[in-house]
């Protein structure tokens, strides 16, 4: 996993830290940051059967049968579902795997990522 410096922190001289710097100098210390997490959407087509759907989310993202079911009903309904969050590598390597699996049955099926905020 990679991690970003991305800001650090600045103690002034004489902060009461039990290490503090020489007087008049100050120290600063790499702060280090999460990776942003990436979330995989389900999108709604008129062509997938909602089983078949159903299916692909129990095999690629883990879930039970009723879980399953309400995010593809979601879906359905909404247009789009969020299924999940992962490290970016993760999510897209899901969300290729299971839109290649529709379409390796001449399904429209697709799954897309999106950083989170
Ligand atoms: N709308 C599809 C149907 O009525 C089922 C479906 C649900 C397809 C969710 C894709 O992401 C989806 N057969």
């Amino acid at each position: 996993m990679m991690y970003a410096i991305s800001s650090h922190t600045t103690r002034a001289a004489g902060q009461d830290t039990g290490n503090a710097p020489p007087k008049g100098k100050t120290v600063t210390t790499p702060k280090v940051e999460r990776p942003k997490l990436h979330k995989v959407i389900l999108i709604n087509d008129d062509y997938t059967p909602r089983d078949f759907v159903t299916q692909v989310l129990k095999a690629e993202f883990g879930m039970g049968e009723d879980r399953a079911y309400q995010v593809m009903m979601t879906a359905h309904r909404k247009g789009v579902c969020v299924i999940a969050v992962y490290q970016r590598d993760v999510a897209e390597t899901k969300a290729t795997r299971a839109t290649d699996y529709g379409k390796k049955f001449g399904f429209p099926l697709m799954f897309t990522t999106e950083p989170e905020e």
